[in-house]
C-alpha cells in the first residue's frame, strides 16, 4: 500500500480563498483586519516565514505591517512597541516572531500582548481558554493540523493520537485540541520508555520534536494518518520528522515536508486575524 499524501498547500489555497471573501466583506464595512508582525534580529528562518505570512496576507487583503527591529532593540524598547500595537485600533492581530534573540524575555513579551490580539495563542489567557475549552485564540501550527486531519475526512472521536513532543507551542496544544475531538491522546517526550511502541498504536501520529526523520516504518501501524510537524534543515534542504520515502509505503496518509503543515499554519494565521477584525 502506498499513502494518500495529504496536501497542505492545495487546502491551505483553499482557506485563503474562503478567506479573501470575507475580508473583501469587512473591507466594505472600513474594517479591514490588520496584522502587525514583529521580527527582531536576522535568524534566516524567522524572515524566510514572515516574508511568507505577509505574502500571504496581501493575497486575502488583510493590511499586514512588519517591524523589524535590529537584533540589539532591547526589552523595554520591544515592550514599548507592544503597547503602542495594543492601543492602536487599526491593529487586530499581533504576532512576535519566535525566537528572540537570547536577551530578551519570551515569556513577558508574550504576557504584554493583548489576549484579544494575541492571534499567535500563546498568551496564558488564550492558552487557559483552549485547555478548559472555552474559546479564545489557538495556536496556528496545532488549528493548522487538526484543520489538515478535517478536511481529509479522517474520523478522530475514539481513535488513538499519538504526538511526539511536548512544546508549548505544538505538542501540548495540539494533544488538547485533539483530546477536546474526543480522541484518546499520549503525549511522548525524551523521557518516555519506548516511543516506538507507542507510536505503532497510533490511528494519528504526530511527530514534533525536530530531530530529521525520526519516525521510521516500523514505528507506524498500517493505514495509520501520519502528521509531519518537523522542518529540519539538513545540507540545505528541509527534512521532516518523518523518514517520508520508507514511512508512505505503509501509511494510509502522510503529510509531505514542505508543502504539508506549514502552510496550514499561515492560512490558520490569516483565519485568527480575520477572525479579531470581525469580533473587534
Ligand atoms: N513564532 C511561528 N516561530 C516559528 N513552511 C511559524 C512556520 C510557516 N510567534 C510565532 O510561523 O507561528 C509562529 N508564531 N512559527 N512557523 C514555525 C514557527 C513562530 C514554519 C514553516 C512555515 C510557518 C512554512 O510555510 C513551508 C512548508 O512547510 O511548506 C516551507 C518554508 C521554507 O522553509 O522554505
Amino acid at each position: 500500500m502506498t499513502a494518500k499524501i495529504i496536501d497542505g498547500k492545495a487546502i491551505a489555497q483553499e482557506i485563503r480563498a474562503d478567506l479573501a471573501k470575507q475580508v473583501a466583506k469587512l473591507t466594505a464595512q472600513g474594517r479591514t483586519p490588520g496584522l502587525h508582525v514583529v521580527l527582531v534580529g536576522d535568524n534566516p528562518a524567522s524572515k524566510v516565514y514572515v516574508r511568507s505570512k505577509q505574502r500571504a496576507c496581501e493575497e486575502v487583503g488583510i493590511a499586514s505591517t512588519v517591524h523589524r527591529l535590529a537584533e540589539e532593540t532591547t526589552q523595554a524598547e520591544l515592550l514599548d512597541l507592544i503597547e503602542r500595537l495594543n492601543a492602536d485600533d487599526r491593529v487586530h492581530g499581533i504576532l512576535v516572531q519566535l525566537p528572540l534573540p537570547g536577551h530578551l524575555n519570551e515569556e513577558e513579551v508574550i504576557n504584554a500582548i493583548s489576549p484579544a490580539k494575541d492571534v499567535d495563542g500563546f498568551h496564558p489567557i488564550n492558552v487557559g481558554k483552549l485547555q478548559t475549552g472555552t474559546g479564545g485564540f489557538v495556536p496556528c501550527t496545532p488549528a493548522g493540523i487538526l484543520e489538515l486531519v478535517k478536511r481529509t475526512e479522517v474520523p478522530i472521536a475514539g481513535q488513538n493520537v499519538v504526538v511526539i513532543g511536548r512544546s508549548n507551542i505544538v505538542g501540548k496544544p495540539v494533544a488538547t485540541l485533539f483530546l477536546q475531538e474526543n480522541a484518546t491522546v499520549t503525549i511522548c517526550h525524551s523521557r518516555t520508555k519506548d516511543v516506538a511502541a507507542e507510536a505503532r498504536r497510533a490511528d494519528i501520529l504526530i511527530a514534533a520534536v525536530g530531530r530529521p526523520k525520526l519516525v521510521k516504518k516500523d514505528w507506524v501501524k498500517p493505514g495509520a494518518v501520519v502528521i509531519d510537524v518537523g522542518i529540519n534543515r539538513v545540507d540545505g534542504t528541509i527534512v521532516g520528522d518523518v523518514d517520508f520515502d520508507e514511512v508512505k509505503e505503509v501509511a494510509g496518509a502522510i503529510t509531505p515536508v514542505p508543502g504539508g503543515v506549514g502552510p496550514m499554519t499561515i492560512a490558520m494565521l490569516l483565519k485568527a486575524t480575520v477572525e479579531a477584525a470581525a469580533k473587534a
